[in-house]
C-alpha cells in the first residue's frame, strides 16, 4: 500500500547467491549497470547499456579506532568532543527550554536512514539506519585526541567557544579537563596574524622540514600504541589557510614535495606536512578546511603508498543548502542566473576569515559548488555561461558562533519572468559541522576495510582510488581522484554513497520508479 512500515528491525541480511556472509567478511557479486554513449557519423548519439561485473569484499571486524583532531582546541575539536562524551554517557541536561538529550542529529550516519526494499507482503517501504547497512564504528567508541597551537585544556577551550550550554559543559567539564592537546606546528604566514596571540603551544621552527613530519608521525604511533587502537585517522579542523602557490620543482609531485619539506621550502602549508605524515603513515586524512592542502605532490604521494585522503571544506549550513536548492532549480528548467551569499559570525573562524588571504581560500570553495549543475543544463547554459555568484564573509564578533547567512537566488522563469528566493539561515556553525566531523571519520575508516576487484580479472582485491571522493556528501568542494568529475549535487552526493555501500552487500542502487506501486 506504499506506506511506511511502522516498526523496522535494525540489522539485516541479504538472501542472494550473489552474498556471502563468513565470521570475518561479507562478499558479494555485484552488476554494475551504465550507459555508454558514442556519436555517430551523422552526429547523433548513440547510447547503449553496459554492464560491469565487480567482486566487493568488506571486513566485518570493527576495530578500535582513534580520532585526531588538528585543530582540537578550537570551536569544532570542542563541540565534537563534548558531543561525543555526552552521547557515550547517555546525558541529559537543563536547558531554558526543558531537559535535552544527547542526540547525533546532523550525522547521515548516525541519524539517517536508508530505504532496504519493500515488505514482502504490503509492499510498504523498509528503511534502516544508515548505520546499519554496514559494520561502522559507532562514534561513541571513538578515542579522542589531537594537536592545537594553542595550550589550553579542552574545558577550558569549550569554555572559549561559546558553543555549548552551561548545564552540558558542566557534566563533562571534569573529563575535558584532563584533555590537553599536542603541541603542533605553526607557520604564522599561512593563517591570519590575528592568531598570534592564542599560538602558546608550537614545536620550535616556522618553516616545514623532515623533523616536524617526524615528530607528527610519532606522535600518531604513540597515540596508537597509548590507547590500544587498531586504526587513526586525522582530521584537520584547524583554522583555514592561505593557498600555497603551486611552483614546478615544489610541490608538483610526490618527490619535489618531499625534497621541498626536507630543505624548509616556505610554501609548504602545516597542514600539508600533516597530510605528508599521515599518508606517510598509512594514516587516512581528511582536510575539513578549504585551502589547498593536497597539492599535487601531496595526492601522488598518497596514491604512491595507497593512503586515503578526503577533502576539503566541512559543507555544513549555507553552502549544503545551496547545493540542494540549485540542483533543485536547474533540475526543474528554472534558469538561475545569480546568487548572492552574504555571511556575517562572530567565532575564531570569522577572525581568521576577516584576513585577506585566508578569506580567498574560503570564496574559492563557497564558489565552485554550483559549477557542475550549471554545466549538465545544456538547454538552459550555452557553453561557458555561468549565474553570477557573490560570496560575503564579515567578522561580527557579537553573534559568536550564531553564523548568520543570507541569500539571494535570482532566476529567471517562463517568458522572460523572474523569480526570486531569500533564505536566512541562522545556526551554531560547530553543532552543525561536528556531525559531519564523525561522517567524515566513520565513513573514512569503513573505506579502509572495503575491498573490490573486476570479476573478469585475475588480480586480486584492490582498495579504492586513495582519494576519497565518496565523502562528497559532507564537504564543500569535493577533492576526487585526478582527472575524474567533481560532483556537487548534495542529492547525487548521497546516492553516490548510498548505493556505494549497498553495492558492498549485493543490493542494487535504491531506485524510486515504485513500479510495484504503478503496474497492476
Ligand atoms: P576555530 O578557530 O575555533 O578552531 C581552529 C583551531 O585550530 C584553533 O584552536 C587554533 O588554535 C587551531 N590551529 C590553528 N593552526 C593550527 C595548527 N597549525 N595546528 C594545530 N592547531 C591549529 O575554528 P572552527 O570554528 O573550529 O573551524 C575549524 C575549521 O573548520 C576552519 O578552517 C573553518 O573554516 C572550517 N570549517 C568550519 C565549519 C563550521 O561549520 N564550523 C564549516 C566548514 C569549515
Ligand atoms: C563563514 O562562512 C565561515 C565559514 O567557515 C563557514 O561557516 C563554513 O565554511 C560553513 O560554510 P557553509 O557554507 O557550509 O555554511
Amino acid at each position: 500500500n506504499g506506506t511506511t512500515a511502522a516498526a523496522s528491525p535494525t540489522t539485516f541480511v541479504v538472501n542472494s547467491p550473489n552474498v556471502t556472509y563468513t565470521d570475518a567478511e561479507i562478499k558479494s557479486k555485484y552488476t554494475y549497470r551504465t550507459t555508454s554513449v558514442e556519436t555517430d557519423a551523422s552526429g547523433n548519439f548513440v547510447a547503449t547499456p553496459k554492464e560491469t561485473q565487480y567482486d566487493f569484499k568488506v571486513d566485518r571486524k570493527v576495530p578500535k579506532v582513534g580520532m585526531m583532531l588538528v585543530g582540537w582546541g578550537g570551536n569544532n575539536g570542542t563541540t565534537v568532543t563534548a558531543g561525543i562524551l555526552a552521547n557515550r554517557r547517555n546525558l541529559v541536561w537543563e536547558t531554558k527550554e526543558g531537559p535535552r538529550e544527547a542526540n547525533y542529529y546532523g550525522s547521515v550516519v548516525m541519524a539517517s536512514t536508508m530505504k532496504l526494499g519493500s515488505d514482502a507482503k504490503t509492499n510498504a517501504d523498509i528503511n534502516i539506519p544508515f548505520h546499519n547497512v554496514l559494520p561502522m564504528v559507532h562514534p561513541n567508541d571513538l578515542v579522542i585526541g589531537g594537536w592545537d597551537i594553542s595550550k589550553m585544556n579542552l574545558a577550558q577551550a569549550m569554555d572559549r567557544a561559546q558553543v555549548l550550554e552551561p548545564t552540558l559543559k558542566s557534566l563533562v567539564k571534569k573529563e575535558m579537563n584532563e584533555m590537553v592537546p599536542l603541541p603542533s606546528i605553526y607557520y604564522p604566514d599561512f593563517i591570519a596574524a590575528n592568531q598570534e596571540d592564542r599560538a602558546d603551544n608550537v614545536l620550535e621552527g616556522t618553516k616545514a622540514c623532515n623533523g616536524h613530519v617526524e615528530k607528527l608521525r610519532q606522535d600518531i604511533r604513540d597515540f596508537k600504541a597509548k590507547n590500544n587502537l587498531d586504526k587513526v585517522i586525522v582530521m584537520w579542523t584547524a583554522n583555514t589557510e592561505r593557498y600555497a602557490d603551486i611552483i614546478p620543482g615544489v610541490n608538483d609531485t610526490a618527490d619535489n614535495l618531499l625534497k621541498a619539506i626536507e630543505q624548509g621550502h616556505e610554501e609548504v602549508s602545516p597542514s600539508t606536512v600533516f597530510a605528508v605524515a599521515c599518508i606517510l603513515e598509512g594514516t587516512p586524512f581528511i582536510n575539513g578546511s578549504p585551502q589547498n592542502t593536497f597539492v599535487p605532490g601531496a595526492i601522488q604521494l598518497a596514491e604512491k603508498h595507497n593512503a586515503f585522503i578526503g577533502g576539503d571544506d566541512f559543507k555544513s549550513g549555507q553552502t549544503k543548502m545551496k547545493s540542494a536548492l540549485v540542483d533543485f532549480l536547474i533540475n526543474a528548467g528554472i534558469k538561475l542566473t545569480s546568487i548572492a551569499s552574504y555571511n556575517h559570525l562572530g567565532n575564531n573562524d570569522g577572525k581568521n576569515l576577516s584576513s585577506q588571504k585566508q578569506f580567498r581560500s574560503k570564496e574559492i570553495s563557497k564558489s565552485n559548488v554550483v559549477d557542475d549543475m550549471v554545466e549538465a543544463n545544456t538547454v538552459l547554459y550555452k557553453k561557458g555561461e555561468h549565474p553570477d555568484h557573490c560570496v560575503v564573509i564579515k567578522y561580527m564578533p557579537a553573534v559568536a558562533d550564531n553564523k548568520r547567512a543570507l541569500d539571494e537566488y535570482y532566476a529567471e522563469i517562463f517568458l522572460g519572468g523572474h523569480q526570486t528566493i531569500s533564505l536566512f539561515n541562522i545556526c551554531e556553525d560547530s553543532l552543525l559541522a561536528s556531525p559531519l566531523i564523525i561522517d567524515l571519520v566513520v565513513i573514512a575508516e569503513m573505506m579502509t576495510r572495503i575491498q573490490w576487484k573486476d570479476s573478469t580479472s585475475e588480480d586480486g582485491y584492490k582498495n579504492f582510488h586513495s582519494v576519497l571522493s565518496v565523502l562528497s556528501y559532507m564537504l564543500k568542494a569535493p577533492l576526487t581522484p585526478p582527472g575524474t568529475p567533481v560532483v556537487n549535487a548534495l542529492a547525487k552526493q548521497r546516492a553516490a554513497l548510498t548505493n556505494i555501500f549497498r553495492a558492498c552487500v549485493g543490493l542494487q542502487p535504491e531506485s524510486d520508479m515504485t513500479l510495484e506501486h504503478k503496474l497492476f
